[in-house]
């Protein structure tokens, strides 16, 4: 990362990264995501939350040699982000395959509507900021396909509630203020660029209007002091575990 991008994601909550992964790498993530979710995407066992987003599938990219050197190098660019400044350090949260489907076919996983526009930090149920998600896409893929845009400087706002708890309602409605705030237009990847954003910005995308997926590998971390905070956790299993207990260990190593 250049120190333009560093100084972008602490003005703006997020920073577009472009060509942040060697395209052998991008390959072989698309290989993975392709053998575990079919062609289509849309083949994989059910993963439990059955929302419009995007479909999912557990990445497990630890095990992966060359994906675990990938997400050490997302760590380190992450301390760099995170800019704590007694250095806490980062650590892996988790990693996972995210298509978006297009609008036009009916799903078996649902993974097929738009986005909208949400914040991701009060699903985790961690008891700290500073987490943050790289999203790499793993083709070219401009807005047709259902690119994200990000309310720049929406996390200065806090914690603004969980994507569950809107109903029908619009967060930008919910939170006007939103509106006051600058949007970026929808993001143009090309394979191998990342966007990165803070779980307190505020995002959302529209549907993919094209006729095949919106391939993306989403690796999320969380500052190395991070606990649990006894809720329900969209992204880990809290099974066995005591409140406020620290996520380390094999399941969440140091990544910097
Ligand atoms: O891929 C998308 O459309 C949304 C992704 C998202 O909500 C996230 O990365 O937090």
């Amino acid at each position: 990362m250049t120190a333009e991008e560093i100084a972008h994601y602490r003005e703006f909550g997020w920073v577009k990264l472009s060509g942040f992964v060697d395209p052998a790498i991008v390959r072989t993530l698309l290989d993975i995501a392709r053998q575990r979710m079919g062609e289509d995407g849309d083949s994989n066992a059910a993963y439990g939350l059955n929302q419009p987003y995007f479909n999912a599938e557990y990445g497990g990219g630890l095990a992966i040699p060359p994906i675990r050197a990938l997400l050490e190098g997302v760590g380190r660019n992450a301390k760099a982000l995170m800019a704590r400044k007694a250095g806490s350090g980062v650590r892996y949260f988790t990693d996972f395959f995210a298509p978006k489907l297009p609008s036009s076919k009916k799903t078996r996983n649902a993974g097929n509507g738009p986005t909208a526009f949400h914040q991701d930090f009060i699903t985790f149920a961690v008891d700290r900021t500073g987490g943050m998600t790289f999203w790499l896409a793993l083709e070219d893929y401009g807005p047709e396909f259902g690119t994200m845009s990000f309310v720049s400087r929406s996390d200065r706002l806090g914690v603004v509630g969980g994507y569950h708890t809107y109903g029908d309602a619009d967060l930008l409605d919910v939170y006007s203020e939103l509106r006051d705030l600058e949007m970026s237009a929808p993001m143009s990847y090309a394979a191998g660029d990342v966007t990165v954003h803070s779980h307190l910005t505020v995002h959302g995308a529209g549907m993919n209007l094209t006729d095949r997926p919106r391939w993306a590998y989403l690796m999320l971390v969380q500052p190395a002091d991070v606990c649990w905070n006894g809720a329900p956790s969209e992204a880990f299993d809290t099974t066995g575990m005591e409140l406020h207990q620290r996520l380390d260990g094999d399941r969440f190593p140091r990544l910097d």
